[in-house]
């Protein structure tokens, strides 16, 4: 039900801030980010607080301000999602479908550069049709300086020289099609780079019409315009001393913030996006498009709140004012008349403002990531930690209880942002193949649209760098340079290690010859020896790999509509290390038994009933072993 738009003030109860889609995820986020339970705000006492007692509470430590900050940005979301009044959500390709993400720089380079390219990419169709992608997402490969490898766009209808030419992209497509699959691309619109013809025109000339289509601010050096702080360290502000004028970037030096205030600039990027649509492209994934909106007036960062995210100026953007407004806009313009498909990347969107984005009806995105479970409660990408995969089984039962018939959740473990996920599960050698099996059986079984990156499909893990040269991520160098004036060297250096995006960055490991066949030069980012024992050359000759493991999972999922339209039922959530749940639809059962851990475990069913279909344990025992994944077809 649409229910009250309460107006909420100090006087309103946490239930109250609780029914607020934006409310509920960030209440979510912060409990999150204190390590503190969910449970805290289904508590009754809890609940009655109002948030004037709450103040008065934490006296010292939370100051008016920002309670102030945190009602302006519940307030902003008059809307609540309604849910369509028909039976069925209705059925879609990319419900159905599973995605494989490729990183170009670092998948196959065919002309022996060190660097991955579209003619690699072609040489490896056949490669990810045997496997059994329906879709492709490719990482940016437009015209770029690469100061954050292709998400600094110079020239948004261009090819990045070193990927190749249209040509090359236009056959690309053709191949693709033709062997039914789907290509989308990367669509990088909160910020171009500052080479980009209209940031050069609009810095050197303050009449000139692109001087809107950015954020600049006169003003005197070492005075930025507001304390906001840039994901990339320092702040959000470059200062040009000749012209004597801000320009605001949220992510590196070179990525300049895109001023959607301006018609014009969204005119011409529903143009560009018509224009990839018209050549066949199939949708896009969108690159931190829920920064696209800011606060008028760009205010100051609430403290507390930069303190407890990490950066300052968050809740000015992250969910901006306009947000659905440009989304619909796209939606109508671009989208809707090509029939593409669309995925944003969404970093802070939590369950309920997810629905108001992409829920059936809303008319803005088809789907959406959200990060919230690729870290433990209280833990951030940088924090070294072992990952306690019960979190993920409890994010997975939330979310299905939670998101409802006519929105999808999107399944994934890795992109080119993360180090790899199963590295941060347990790191022992012994159990790389099982663990990278049971995570592959739970996102293949689990209702949603899964994304695989490049790699999943080996088991490939984090890389034995040993020195801050090997690294050439800018977040990464940055950092250091960051944390070298408070901690040692070393210190330094693990850190980084943690959470470096490299991890997930270096070539594709396709055979166990010099570069694991990944070129015949070196590779302009290099990882370990892995490729030696861990490669797709050797693990197609092995009938029990991880690859074939992904394959056959897939096509068990492509056999049947269960494991997309089905119902999904958890059993026994409360049993730690266990996970079981049941998929059906009309008659048609599975069921999936999960050891999560790397302990044996009792089995909390008999088994005898049910046959087997798919197992990466090697033989069946009383009990299950570690990381034990089955899924078991339940006779009628
Ligand atoms: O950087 C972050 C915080 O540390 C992330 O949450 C970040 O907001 C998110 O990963 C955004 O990623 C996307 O945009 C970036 C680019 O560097 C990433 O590769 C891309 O996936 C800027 O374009
Ligand atoms: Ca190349």
């Amino acid at each position: 039900m649409g229910g009250m738009k309460e107006q909420l003030t100090m006087k309103s109860r946490i239930k109250e801030l609780y029914r607020n889609p934006v409310g509920h995820d960030v209440i979510h986020k912060i409990l999150l980010q204190m390590n503190l339970s969910p449970r805290y705000v289904t508590n009754p006492l809890v609940q009655n607080l109002k948030l004037s007692f709450i103040q008065k509470l934490m006296k010292n430590k939370l100051e008016a301000s920002f309670f102030l900050a945190l009602l302006d940005l519940l307030n902003s979301e008059k809307e609540r999602y309604i849910e369509p009044e028909i039976a069925q959500a209705k059925k879609v390709w990319w419900k159905e479908a599973v995605f494989y993400q490729i990183y170009p720089r670092s998948f196959y380079d065919s002309n022996g550069d060190g660097i991955g390219d579209i003619r690699g990419i072609i040489k490896k169709l056949d490669y990810l049709q045997n496997l059994g992608v329906d879709a492709i997402w490719l990482s940016p490969i437009y015209d770029s300086p690469n100061d954050d490898n292709g998400y600094d766009i110079r020239d948004y209808y261009q090819i990045m020289q070193e990927f190749g030419t249209m040509e090359d992209f236009d056959y690309l497509l053709k191949e693709v099609h033709q062997r039914g699959m789907r290509l989308i691309m990367d669509l990088v619109v909160n910020h171009t780079s500052d080479e980009h013809h209209w940031f050069q025109e609009a810095l050197h000339d303050p009449s000139s019409k692109y001087r809107d289509y950015y954020f600049f601010q006169d003003g005197e050096a070492n005075q930025p315009p507001n304390n906001w702080t840039s994901f990339f360290s320092g702040s959000a502000w470059n200062y040009y001393g000749d012209e004597k004028v801000y320009a605001l970037h949220l992510f590196s030096k070179k990525q300049m913030d895109l001023n959607w205030e301006s018609k014009e600039l969204r005119g011409e990027i529903q143009q560009m996006i018509s224009w990839w649509l018209k050549k066949g492209v199939d949708g896009f994934r969108m690159d931190v498009i829920n920064y696209i909106s800011k606060q008028p007036g760009l205010p100051e960062g609430n403290k507390v709140i930069g303190e407890l995210m990490g950066f300052y100026g968050i809740e000015h953007y992250f969910y901006g004012p306009k947000l659905h407004t440009y989304l619909k806009e796209i939606q109508q313009q671009a989208f809707g008349p090509n029939q593409a498909f669309s995925v944003g990347e969404m970093p802070g969107i939590g369950l309920e403002m997810g629905k108001l984005i992409t829920g059936e009806g809303r008319d803005e995105l088809d789907l959406f990531f959200s990060f919230d479970h690729l870290e433990n409660p209280g833990k951030t990408r940088f924090d070294p930690y072992l990952y306690d995969l019960n979190y993920l089984k409890s994010y997975l039962a939330n979310w299905n209880k939670n998101l409802g018939n006519y929105c999808q959740m999107t399944l994934f473990y890795n992109n080119h942002d993360n180090p790899r996920f199963s590295s941060k599960v347990n790191p022992k050698p012994e159990f790389r193949e099982v663990l990278a099996k049971l995570l592959a059986g739970i996102q293949l079984t689990q209702k949603g649209t899964p994304f695989i990156f490049q790699g999943d499909e080996l088991g490939l893990v984090n890389k034995e760098f040993h020195d801050i040269s090997e690294l050439k991520d800018i977040e990464s160098l940055n950092l250091y340079e960051e944390l070298i004036q408070k901690m040692d060297k070393a210190q330094a250096f693990e850190q980084v290690l943690s959470g470096t995006r490299d991890h997930a960055r270096t070539p594709m490991q396709w055979d166990d010859s010099l570069y694991g066949g990944f070129s015949s030069e070196k590779p302009w980012l290099q990882g370990d020896q892995d490729y030696l024992n861990c490669n797709v050359k050797q693990q197609m000759e092995n009938e029990d790999s991880v690859f074939y493991f992904y394959q056959k999972l897939m096509a068990v999922r492509k056999s049947t509509e269960v494991f997309t339209y089905g119902e999904t039922e958890f059993l026994k959530l409360k049993k730690k290390d266990l996970f079981y749940y049941i998929r059906s639809l009309e008659g048609e059962r599975y069921l999936v038994e999960c050891n999560l851990s790397e302990y044996k475990k009792k089995r909390l069913y008999k088994l005898n009933v049910f046959s087997c279909i798919l197992s990466n344990a090697k033989e069946k025992n009383e009990v299950l072993l570690p990381y034990e994944f089955n899924l078991y077809r339940i006779k009628s």
